[in-house]
């Protein structure tokens, strides 16, 4: 299909017409919004399918990306310039009297993620179509998607996101293509033809319904897919079950109970609730993908026997490791497999990766309740469990202590993460210190045990969404500097490094921010009413709120701040606007603690005629991708604060150094590896190392109540907390208590004067105009390595034996140009 403007424009009254049944004059702005991605989505569905058609032909190796979330954003500008009709479109629209940004920001985020690891999984799927690799996301089509926040009296609240109100235009429903999940019941064994053979019965049936969504590479007509699942019921009157059967009430009962399944996604990052409704998601949608993926391998190949040559699944983190004995399950159970050939194609397809070392995030549940949901699933893990034990009990006889503490089942828990290395060929932390950290401690077992398995993979973002698309002039002002190919070949951004002390690229560069922090400071004014000055050094720390990523030290800081400037008015500072995005899980006291104090901070040092313009303090409310999408390019500094080693990666980090802003951050996750890109006069570091935080977490801590004593900049801001502050004592006394009381378990105050310090350095290098603009471009230069498609190229190689296959629409080969 050839879409010039013309055809454009008669595609899209068309469709406006058959649509709606109106005229452009008629059309609200929402089916004007809806006719577009209809239009666009008819454009990438031929080549979706001749995609699918070129993988089936070629019977290339595919990969499937197995996450319990995805968190996209927004699609429309994406997919008009991976397309490359965005421009046509534009001048189209605007010869139809529309204009098409105003449609691009109609469109309601898919917010199916918590924070990081969602969206890598998104920027994942955008690497591989633009690489041209076969791979594709199998997920959750949650109804209600993360919250959405709202900051009520300077608290957060919590609405509900219904993304879905309107209709979503880029999924395709597959009913054709719904499997059946089976949950409860019992499980009888009976041997026939003298094999023991299982029998699942009594069993609550899932009807799971697949949406697809296409994704389209960069500019290179692969189009993959995006599979998400959606729970129904199964139609009342088939033979399903002993239960319910034709009471009307309890029916309905069922299909509401059914349908919760795929009603609301966990916004408890990093909190499981040992919930029984997330188990079942988790084996909802991996037994649903599983089933889909093997129903077609089979379709074409016949057998089975070379899947793990044809198809590798990911685990990404392990809420999807029931993939390990589900597969088991299809392959024994429904195949009629042995078991030594079942777990040789299992563990020969399925990789994991790990993305956190904190101990409360570690997955475990219940057998007793895992045993109720997933009576046979449980057999099987159960099975994987003594086989695993005997291998170590081989390896390390007697050594009881360590098979326990190694052991998938035990204490009364299945132990996801060592499901997941038992039954994967191989374990991926996602960034040099995580694995180091995961092989030498919190793995080192494991690792002793299979050391081969291990593997790092550094995180990456895409630089498409982050930088071409979030930050068009930046981009284009690149491009004019060094040519497109960085585009495609993101480490060519090493180029600019040349201009970095270019004077005229500077002032270029400077423009570009400066127009980039007008655009915020307008939306801050809107929003909040707050004025903020351009000229003042923006502060960015936008990031779930969490201890461990220790917004409390930033306000601290700014607290110590605000009284220096009030005891010294005329104390030589450059103006700072310090924002803060994020939200807060629903149940996480504490992070929201963190918030309230944000916005009282705020209130006090923004109303203080006092400070005036030199301290600026905004809680920017309801944290998505698309507004990272807008406080990014307009950040001076990016905060990466967290306490060392427990950022696995982070991801916002390189988003940020995409944009050319600096980074003040501790020695933690990738900003280790940034700072080995861009050398160490371009990022500011400070506080504890990972082997120090370690240490003192091997000796119990240290004492925070003696720097609390003995320094007085601490003691000030931390008794303001608790009283000048606060409305009250108990208003941030879970802030409070864990600074004095609880040890300070992520190090606020032992790493605060370092901490300050950097943040004096962060002030006398801005005003050093030229030096600091050279930091920032090295920043955007040295951030090529930090793209996804490096990252997934690495992911392709390393672990998963996929080649790229190129697509071609030859319809759309203009031969004349
Ligand atoms: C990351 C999570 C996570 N690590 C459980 N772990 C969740 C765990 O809802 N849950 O149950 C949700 C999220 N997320 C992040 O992954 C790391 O903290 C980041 O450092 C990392 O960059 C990101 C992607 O690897």
């Amino acid at each position: 299909m050839n879409l010039d403007k013309e055809a454009f424009k008669q595609a899209f009254i068309e469709k406006l017409q058959t649509m709606y049944g109106k005229s452009i004059e008629g059309a609200s702005s929402l089916d004007r919004y809806t006719t577009l991605c209809s239009v666009v989505r008819d454009y990438m569905c031929k080549k979706w399918i001749l995609t699918n058609q070129q993988y089936e032909a070629r019977s290339e190796k595919q990969i499937y990306y197995f996450s319990i979330e995805f968190l996209l954003g927004r699609l429309l500008s994406s997919n008009l310039l991976n397309l490359n009709i965005r421009e046509r479109c534009r001048e189209a629209l605007g010869e139809l009297g529309i204009n098409l940004g105003e449609l691009e920001n109609m469109e309601p985020d898919a917010g199916l993620g918590n924070g990081g690891l969602g969206r890598l999984a998104a920027c994942f799927l955008d690497s591989m179509a633009s690489r041209h690799l076969p791979g594709h996301g199998c997920g959750i089509r949650y109804k209600y998607g993360l919250f959405e926040q709202k900051i009520i009296d300077g608290h957060q609240v919590e609405l509900p996101d219904n993304w879905l109100k309107d209709g979503y235009a880029w999924e395709i429903r597959k009913a054709d293509r719904s499997v059946e999940v089976r949950f409860g019941g019992q499980v009888r064994t009976e041997t026939i033809k003298g094999r023991l053979t299982y029998f699942h019965e009594n069993y609550e049936p899932v009807l799971a319904v697949p949406y697809d969504i296409p994704i389209a590479g960069y500019q290179n007509d692969t189009v993959n897919t995006l599979c998400l699942w959606s729970a129904e019921s199964i139609n009342a009157g088939s033979d399903y079950s002993s239960f319910n059967r034709g009471d009307y009430l309890k029916t309905v009962e069922y299909k509401s109970a059914v349908e919760s399944i795929s009603h609301i996604l966990y916004p408890d990052d990093r909190y499981p609730g040992g919930m029984v409704l997330r188990l079942k998601q988790e084996y909802f949608f991996v037994s649903a993908g599983l089933q889909r993926i093997i129903r077609h391998y089979k379709a074409r190949h016949g057998t089975l026997s070379d899947f793990a040559d044809k198809v590798a699944i990911h685990i990404n983190d392990t809420h999807p490791a029931l993939a390990i004995p589900e597969m088991l399950r299809i392959l024994i159970d429904e195949e009629g497999m042995d078991w030594d050939e079942a777990w040789e194609i299992t563990s020969n397809t399925m990789s994991y990766t790990n993305h956190t070392i904190l101990p409360e995030a570690l997955e475990k549940w219940p057998v007793d309740m895992f045993k109720a949901l997933l009576p046979r699933i449980y057999l099987l893990v159960n099975e994987i469990n003594e086989r695993f034990c005997r291998k170590l009990w081989e390896r390390y006889p007697g050594d009881w202590s360590k098979i326990a503490s190694m052991a998938i089942i035990s204490y009364g828990y299945v132990h996801m993460a060592h499901l997941a290395v038992a039954g994967s060929y191989s374990v991926n932390g996602v960034a040099k210190i995580h694995t180091e950290i995961l092989k030498k401690q919190v793995m080192r077992h494991f690792h002793e045990f299979y050391p081969r398995k291990f593997n790092n993979k550094t995180n990456g973002v895409t630089h498409r969404r982050w930088l071409l698309n979030a930050n068009p002039q930046l981009a284009g002002l690149i491009t004019e500097a060094i040519g497109p190919s960085w585009i495609y070949h993101p480490t060519d951004l090493g180029q600019l490094q040349k201009y970095a002390g270019d004077s005229l690229f500077q002032e270029q560069f400077a423009g570009i921010k400066k127009k980039n922090k007008e655009d915020l400071g307008r939306f801050i004014r809107e929003k909040l009413g707050v004025a903020v000055d351009p000229a003042s050094i923006f502060d960015v720390q936008v990031k779930r709120i969490h201890a461990y990523k220790r917004q409390v030290l930033n306000v601290l800081h700014i607290m110590d701040l605000y009284n220096r400037l009030k005891v010294n008015p005329n104390l030589d500072i450059v103006p700072r606007t310090f924002i803060f995005a994020g939200k807060a899980a629903p149940g996480y006291i504490y992070a929201k603690q963190i918030i309230k104090l944000i916005t009282t901070l705020a209130a006090v040092v923004n109303n203080d005629p006092g400070i005036g313009d030199k301290l600026k303090v905004v809680f920017l409310e309801n944290y998505s991708v698309s507004l990272a999408e807008m406080i990014i390019p307009a950040a001076d500094v990016s905060e990466q604060i967290s306490a060392a080693s427990r950022e696995a990666s982070g991801t916002g980090n390189m988003k940020f150094m995409l944009n050319g802003a600096v980074t003040i951050g501790t020695l933690d996750g990738a900003n280790i590896e940034m700072r080995a890109e861009m050398g160490e006069n371009n990022i500011i570091i400070f506080g504890l190392t990972a082997d120090q935080v370690l240490a003192y977490y091997q000796n119990g801590g240290y004492k925070s109540q003696d720097e609390y004593l003995s320094n007085p900049r601490i003691r000030t801001v931390v008794d303001q907390l608790a009283c000048g502050l606060s409305a009250g004592p108990e208003e941030f006394k879970d802030i409070y208590d864990s600074l004095l009381y609880y040890n300070d378990e992520y190090f606020v105050l032992k790493d605060f004067p370092a901490y300050a310090a950097a943040q004096s350095k962060v002030d006398s290098l801005f005003q050093r105009r030229r030096e600091w603009l050279s930091m920032a471009i090295s920043n955007t230069a040295q951030a090529g390595r930090f793209s996804s498609d490096r990252t997934i190229s690495e992911y392709a190689i390393g672990i998963w034996k996929i080649k790229p296959v190129i697509i071609v629409d030859w319809d759309d080969i203009d031969l004349w140009n």
